[in-house]
């Protein structure tokens, strides 16, 4: 490593160490660890055990949804709509010719308790593979990199004044946290056959304490109680959604091939917002963490005192309350994971990334698992997590390294993909 390199690398991690904490620790996968509890299919509060996978979707999943918004991620929207106010083609040819790139202004009407509230508006960029005619899987995607840093064409406007992942501090911060910290392979992702679709919440919730609150705020108006009012992962999640209703009335979209996508935070997002949205066929969560993949109780890496001082606005007030007293929570992140079933679910994880708990998502998986099989599936079908199946509806994927997207993470998340999308798609 050239001493530049070196240089640079300490710089950033400089930078980085309040915000992601990077750690030359391993994550111990042995599933010997404490298990996921409670246990997916046992008694839950005054409901019996489940034993039949119409019962798990009829009974077990509301319950569980709303337990998850009590104790973790605040109340949404009782009622959600999307209205598309206009939209045109950026460029039909974009990509040297892989995609078509268009961008969609959208504004959402969302009701608490009755009081309804519209979002700013906000942007969609969606770019569709020109090598299909039929319709096609969709990966969408949020990030803390605005739109005009995930698609980087010069028709994706970048507003006046507004930040970006260019410069020299990305990209400084792409050689720690990997090629696809920003924009994923778009070229690759076209000529795969998928289209992808991408906004950026911060157009919506903005990602800071202040900021975040107070837009939480104004948008559940109808909303009193401020122990359980949504945090942004809720309204992230919620988002997701929001893209999901205007693909689904676009005929170029396969209806089952909607994929939420999400790294860390949006990680959390992308699972929460498969978990309570049916029509997401499938997730990929990548290194998502305390509040997404990873087990609350006798966790490793950030805990919830860590999460909820640093990140005031990701989470409802209940949760934070539960700091230090993890055993006592009715309810853990497999239950969540098992909510995505028996759609697919690629869980993204890197050996060093101790902070984010390797550890806690492969033991949730397990957690997850018995609801997968109930489904007629095999669930986790691997003793240890760093076996790769992206072929299990229920996946687990474990490269070296630390918190990032880095080069192997897109062939992996693509191989997952094309085992459960592409071919229906053709
Ligand atoms: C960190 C946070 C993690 C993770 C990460 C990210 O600061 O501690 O939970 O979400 O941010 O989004 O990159």
């Amino acid at each position: 490593m050239g001493f530049l390199r070196v240089l640079m690398l300490g710089f950033a991690l400089l930078l980085t160490s309040g915000c992601v904490k990077l750690t030359i620790a391993w994550a111990d996968l042995s599933a010997q660890g404490p298990i996921a509890a409670p246990a997916a299919l046992d008694g839950f509060g005054a409901a019996g055990p489940v034993t039949r996978a119409e019962d798990w979707t009829t009974d077990r999943a509301p319950i569980l949804r709303q337990a998850f918004q009590d104790h973790i991620y605040g109340v949404l929207p009782e009622a959600s709509s999307t209205e598309l106010i206009e939209s045109r083609v950026l460029d039909a040819a974009a990509f040297d010719g892989a995609g078509r790139l268009e961008e969609y202004v959208l504004r959402s009407t969302l009701t608490f308790n009755g009081v309804t509230q519209k979002t700013p508006r906000y942007v969609m960029n969606v770019l569709y593979p020109n090598n299909r005619t039929g319709p096609v899987p969709v990966i969408l995607k949020q990030s803390f990199c605005p739109r005009w840093s995930t698609i980087p064409h010069q028709a994706v406007a970048r507003p006046e004044g507004a930040r970006s992942c260019d410069g020299l501090f990305f990209s400084i911060a792409r050689s720690v946290f990997g090629r696809y910290i920003a924009t994923p392979p778009l070229e690759t992702i076209l000529q795969r056959g998928y289209a992808f679709a991408t906004i950026y919440p911060s157009e919506i919730v903005p990602d800071n304490g202040a900021g975040g609150l107070e837009a939480l705020a104004n948008l559940s108006v109808g909303h009193e109680d401020e122990a359980t009012r949504w945090g942004a992962i809720a309204a992230w999640g919620w988002a997701y959604s929001r893209m999901a209703d205007i693909l689904l009335a676009d005929e170029r979209i396969d209806d089952a091939g909607l994929v939420a996508y999400g790294h860390s935070r949006y990680g959390k997002a992308a699972l929460l917002a498969a978990a309570y949205d049916e029509r997401i066929g499938g997730v990929i969560a990548h290194q998502s963490g305390t509040g997404g993949a990873s087990l609350n109780r006798l966790k490793k890496g950030e805990s919830i005192q860590e999460i909820t001082d640093s990140f005031p606005h990701w989470f409802s007030k209940t949760y934070a309350g539960y700091a230090g007293q993890e055993e006592t929570m009715p309810v853990d992140q497999h239950q969540l994971i098992a909510l995505v079933a028996p759609r697919p679910v690629l869980l993204g994880n890197a050996r060093r990334d101790v902070w984010s708990d390797p550890n806690g998502a492969f033991r949730a998986a397990l957690g997850a698992s018995p609801v997968y099989e109930l489904f007629g599936d095999k669930g986790l079908m691997q003793e240890r997590g760093d076996v790769f199946k992206p072929s299990a509806r229920l996946s687990y994927w474990m490269r070296p390294g630390t918190h990032g997207v880095v080069k192997e993470d897109w062939p992996a998340f693509l191989a997952f993909l094309d085992a459960h999308f592409m071919e229906r798609a053709e």
